[in-house]
């Protein structure tokens, strides 16, 4: 059967990636691009747009039948920092937006498989911060972290009561330069790119030693669409799978950057988001993604610096 494929918040850091990664696999007009506001982003290139929110779920219903879709790709949420100013309406959107499209996947109609992202922020403080195991202690402190955390046991209760094909990744804090994050904790390690090219230096909000789980923006689309285009037998865990890159601190990040731009000076005045950084794991233990089908990265630290600056420096002299 041809795939139809629905990319929800299509104009979103990730949603933009992945939108021109499945037209270049898949046609341009098999992947329809959805989000709530008109794309004014440019990016997206050529293929089907509608603007839709994933909380009115008769127009969704009405895309999903009318356009024939197969696949949905469900992006559309609130990231940690943005949550917790808003929490009521990042539990609103993170949660019924998935439930909506949840519910679609249940009904006799065209729609068969489900992408939904997690993200490292399910664990919390009691969660063993190193080799974070696939399965261990989740108790997370953050709004957007309980949203992932309580969204990944909807999409296992799905599959088990209702045989959906719901497929997720716990996410660590992704790094790319055609796209721009917005409202994360882990947005200083994209940010530090455009201060260290325009000015020479950048003012981080999380202290030097703050060590997380990163991942460039490449490898995480291809782990997205390498999930997606597994045989369903392999899919081992219907909640969410660890997902691991490279784990740096900022002081290692402007180290690194260092090595191209020797001026470059980083200094520190953590806020909220501290806090936020502080409840994650430092390093994830993927070995499930690894075994179940066939994860692995392709960016280390150098390889991730080189590629952002190369990437950043055109862009903004572009
Ligand atoms: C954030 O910082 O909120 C996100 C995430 C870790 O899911 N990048």
């Amino acid at each position: 059967m041809q795939k139809r494929i629905l990319v929800i918040g299509a104009t979103g850091q990730i949603g933009i990636e992945l939108v021109l990664a499945l037209r270049e696999k898949y046609g341009n007009e098999n992947v329809i691009a959805a989000d709530i506001r008109p794309d004014s982003t440019g990016l997206l290139g050529e293929g089907p747009f509608v603007t839709l929110s994933v909380l009115d779920k008769e127009a969704l219903e009405e895309t999903i039948r009318t356009q024939g879709v197969t696949e949905v790709y469900q992006l559309a949420a609130l990231l940690s920092a943005t949550s917790e100013k808003n929490p009521v309406l990042a539990w609103d959107l993170n949660m019924n937006g998935l439930l909506n499209i949840l519910e679609l996947a249940k009904h006799d109609g065209p729609l068969r498989k489900v992408f939904w992202p997690s993200s490292i922020a399910a664990f919390g403080p009691t969660t063993p911060r190193h080799q974070t195991p696939q399965t261990t202690v989740m108790e997370p402190s953050s709004v957007y972290g309980i949203s992932k955390l309580a969204g990944e046991r909807w999409c296992e209760y799905y599959h088990l009561k209702h045989g959906t094909d719901v497929r997720s990744i716990r996410y660590p804090g992704l790094i790319g330069f055609r796209s721009e994050p917005g409202g994360g904790t882990t947005d200083y390690a994209v940010d530090i790119f455009y201060h260290a090219l325009k000015s020479g230096s950048y003012t981080c909000f999380l202290s030097a030693e703050t060590e997380l789980p990163m991942m460039m923006m490449e490898d995480a689309i291809r782990a997205t669409i390498s999930i997606m285009d597994a045989p369903a037998e392999h899919i081992r865990i219907r909640s969410s799978y660890n997902l691991a890159g490279v784990s740096f601190t900022p002081a290692s990040l402007a180290r690194a950057i260092q090595c191209h731009i020797s001026h470059f000076a980083i200094s520190y005045q953590p806020d909220f988001r501290q806090a936020l950084a502080d409840s994650w794991p430092c390093s994830i233990d993927d070995s499930a993604a690894r075994t179940d089908w066939g994860w692995s990265p392709a960016y280390g630290l150098e390889r991730l610096v080189e590629a952002m600056l190369e990437g950043v420096r055109a862009k903004i002299s572009g």
